[in-house]
C-alpha cells in the first residue's frame, strides 16, 4: 500500500491506521486525497487481516481543516453538484457503510469537509486540543459532504443549525457534551485510546458489526432524500455572489463582505 501520496497506511495486529497527510495545508481534502481515501478503503475492505480502521490527521494541529478552498473556489454550480454527489458515493457514504468499524481519531481542527469526514466514521475520539465546526456559511456555502444530515443525527437539529449558522468552532469538551465525539483524551494519548477502543471491538464479531452498521444505517435511511436536497442546494451555492466573495476573502486573507440576495 505504498502507492499513496497524501495518505500513510500502517497495519498492525488487525488495525489499519490511515493518516491523512497534507500537513502544510492542514490536511485539507483535495481531489487526490479523496481519491486515495476511496482506494484505501476499497483495499482494506478486501484485506482479511484488517478488522478495524483508525482515521487520523498528520501533525498535531489538524485532523482536516476542510475541503481545499483553493481547489473549489473556481467551481460553478454544475461542478459543485457533480463533485458533491461523487464525494458522497466514493468517500463519505463508503465510510459510513463500511462493513468494519471505522474510528476517527480527531487530533486537532476538524472543519467543514473534515468534520463531515469524522462524522462519516462510526465512532469519534477527540484530543483535548481538537476544535470542530462547519464554517461553510462563512464562505457562502452549505456543508456539501453530508454535514446537513449527519450533524443533526448526532447532536440534534437545534444545536446543528446553530453550528451551521454561526460557522463557529466548538472545543472538545463541548463536542463531548453534545455527543459529537464519544471520548476526549489528552493529545499524547489519542492514538493509544483509539487502539484500545479498536482492540475492545476486535474481541467481538466483526461480521456481526458489519450487520449492525448496516442495520443502524437502514434505520436512518428514511430521511435519505435530505442528502439529495443537500447536493442540489450545495451546487446552487456555487452560482451566488456570496460564494465568490466568501472564497476570495479566504484566499486574500480578509473578512468577507457578503452582498446577500
Ligand atoms: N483549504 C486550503 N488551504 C487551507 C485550508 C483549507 N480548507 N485550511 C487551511 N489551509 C492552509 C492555509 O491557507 C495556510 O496556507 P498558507 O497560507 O501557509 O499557504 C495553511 O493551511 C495554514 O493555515 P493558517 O495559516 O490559516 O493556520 P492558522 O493556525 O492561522 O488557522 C485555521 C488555522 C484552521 C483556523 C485556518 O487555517 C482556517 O480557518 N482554515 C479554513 C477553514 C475552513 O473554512 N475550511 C473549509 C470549510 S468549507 C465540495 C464539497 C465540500 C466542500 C467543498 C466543496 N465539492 C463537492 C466541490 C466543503 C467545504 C468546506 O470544507
Amino acid at each position: 500500500m505504498d502507492q499513496f501520496q497524501h495518505l500513510i497506511i500502517e497495519k498492525n495486529d488487525g488495525i489499519a491506521l490511515l493518516v491523512l497527510n497534507r500537513p502544510k495545508q492542514l490536511n485539507a481534502l483535495n481531489k487526490e486525497l479523496l481519491s486515495e481515501l476511496n482506494s484505501a478503503f476499497e483495499l482494506l475492505r478486501e484485506d482479511l487481516e484488517t478488522k478495524v480502521i483508525i482515521l487520523t490527521g498528520s501533525g498535531e494541529k489538524a485532523f482536516v481543516a476542510g475541503a481545499d478552498i483553493k481547489e473549489f473556489a473556481s467551481f460553478n454550480g454544475e461542478q459543485g453538484t457533480e463533485l458533491a454527489k461523487t464525494g458522497h458515493m466514493t468517500v463519505f457514504n463508503l465510510i459510513e457503510e463500511f462493513p468494519k468499524p471505522v474510528i476517527a481519531a480527531v487530533n486537532g481542527f476538524a472543519l467543514g469537509g473534515g468534520l463531515e469526514l469524522a462524522m462519516s466514521a462510526h465512532v469519534r475520539i477527540a484530543s483535548d486540543n481538537a476544535r470542530m465546526g462547519l464554517p461553510e456559511t462563512s464562505l457562502g456555502l452549505i456543508p456539501g459532504y453530508g454535514g446537513t444530515q449527519r450533524l443533526p443525527q448526532l447532536i440534534g437539529k437545534g444545536r446543528a443549525l446553530e453550528m451551521i449558522f454561526s460557522a463557529k468552532m466548538i472545543d472538545a469538551p463541548t463536542a463531548l457534551s453534545y455527543g459529537l465525539v464519544n471520548q476526549v483524551v489528552p493529545q499524547a494519548d489519542l492514538l493509544e485510546a483509539a487502539q484500545t477502543m479498536a482492540k475492545s471491538f476486535m474481541k467481538n464479531s466483526i461480521v456481526a458489526m458489519g450487520y449492525a452498521i448496516e442495520s443502524v444505517n437502514a434505520g436512518l435511511l428514511e430521511g435519505s432524500v435530505g442528502y439529495d436536497v443537500e447536493v442540489q442546494a450545495f451546487g446552487d451555492c456555487f452560482e451566488t455572489e456570496d460564494f465568490k466573495e466568501g472564497t476570495t476573502a479566504f484566499i486574500e486573507k480578509r473578512k468577507p463582505d457578503f452582498p446577500g440576495a
